[in-house]
């Protein structure tokens, strides 16, 4: 019994060593020498004064871009950055080659761009990614490409053509005939393509009958002498949907030396909701015109700085917008109290 005793007290010795050896690991590696805190290098934070951004603003054809480029000049002042700004002067060609420049350029690290149109950026947006360029586009869209760009920062044009659309509809109500004329701005940028898609949406809902629609190129003038042809085929039009304020000033000055009255013969709705557009509803002779907000500046610098800093953000950004009419009793003192 004594043997046993001795016996089973050694087989228990030998299993609890056993059980030691058994969970602890072959070898215990040596524990990593601790790298001290000061040697990892801190990741860097950036602030404004860090940015150098390369702005590729379209050009300069009237008031919204007027308001545009003051926004991002005075944003930059404000916030302390470095803007390298490019005129394109509405040539796509020469919008392309100031883009490449930015690439180029090692101070800019930040390129901001208001395409002029959709399509021709395939190869741009790919060599400012091989560059290590942070880019965002501004204002408008460009198609497809959205591994190439941080953000969108700019209104839903779409909605804004619904709701010139229905704008429309409200004026022509009860109106035996329901021809609208549609002058467009340039026909590749996607400001003319989405306002005209969601304009003929809504405006379909009331049988309005878009009998003529033409580019105008956003300017006064284009929109003038487009309208003075039309006018010499027909004056059977009760309504002219100018896609943005400059083109409807420019149908304005046809239909007067047409004999016609402005927003009283012919109703006139346009985009934008600039200085001028205020004007004209005062003078009595625009109806309506829906808000494009241009002052796009701090929200564009706010995503430039959190994509430098690593943070995500969704691909589109839409800006906020409203409607203003020329009947409402409140119009003078709105008009007084706008930015642009
Ligand atoms: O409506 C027009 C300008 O891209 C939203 O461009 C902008 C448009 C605006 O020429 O006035």
């Amino acid at each position: 019994m004594k043997i046993s005793k001795v016996f089973f007290a050694l087989v228990v010795m030998l299993v609890f060593v056993g059980s030691l050896v058994g969970c602890a690991p072959a070898a215990t590696p040596a524990a990593p020498t601790a790298v001290p805190a000061t040697d990892v290098p801190a990741k860097k934070v950036y602030t404004y004064a860090d940015m150098v951004v390369g702005f590729l603003q379209t050009g300069s054809e009237g008031g919204w871009r007027a308001a545009n480029s003051a926004s991002f000049k005075e944003t930059a002042t404000q916030l302390g950055i470095n803007l390298k700004f490019y005129d394109s002067q509405n040539d796509l060609a020469k919008q392309v080659a100031g883009f490449q420049q930015f690439i180029e350029d090692p101070e800019v690290n930040v390129i901001v761009l208001q395409p002029l149109e959709v399509t021709g950026w395939e190869q741009a947006m790919k060599d400012a990614k091989a560059a290590g360029k942070t880019v965002i586009l501004s204002d408008r869209r460009i198609d497809g490409l959205e591994d190439y760009y941080v953000t969108f920062i700019g209104a839903d044009f779409v909605e804004e053509g619904r709701k010139a659309g229905r704008e429309m509809c409200k004026m022509l109500e009860g109106s035996d005939s329901k021809n609208v004329w549609e002058l467009v701005g340039n026909v590749g940028a996607s400001a003319a393509i989405d306002r005209g898609v969601g304009f003929r949406e809504t405006a379909a809902e009331c049988g309005i009958n878009i009998t003529k629609s033409q580019t105008a190129n956003w300017s006064v003038s284009e929109g003038k002498q487009v309208t003075e042809a039309w006018l010499k085929e027909t004056k059977d039009v009760q309504g002219i949907f100018g896609q943005n304020d400059e083109m409807a000033f420019g149908a304005i000055e046809a239909l007067k030396e047409a004999g016609l009255v402005p927003a009283v013969d012919v109703k006139i709705l346009s985009v934008d909701a600039t200085a001028g557009a205020f004007q004209a509803m005062l003078d009595g002779t625009l109806n309506v015109t829906v808000e494009c907000n241009p002052l796009l500046a701090p929200q564009v610098y706010e995503a430039a700085l959190a994509a430098l800093n690593g943070e995500s953000l969704p691909k589109w950004i839409p800006s906020q917008e409203s409607v203003f009419y020329a009947d409402d009793p409140n119009l003078k003192d709105i008009a007084a109290g706008r930015k642009y």
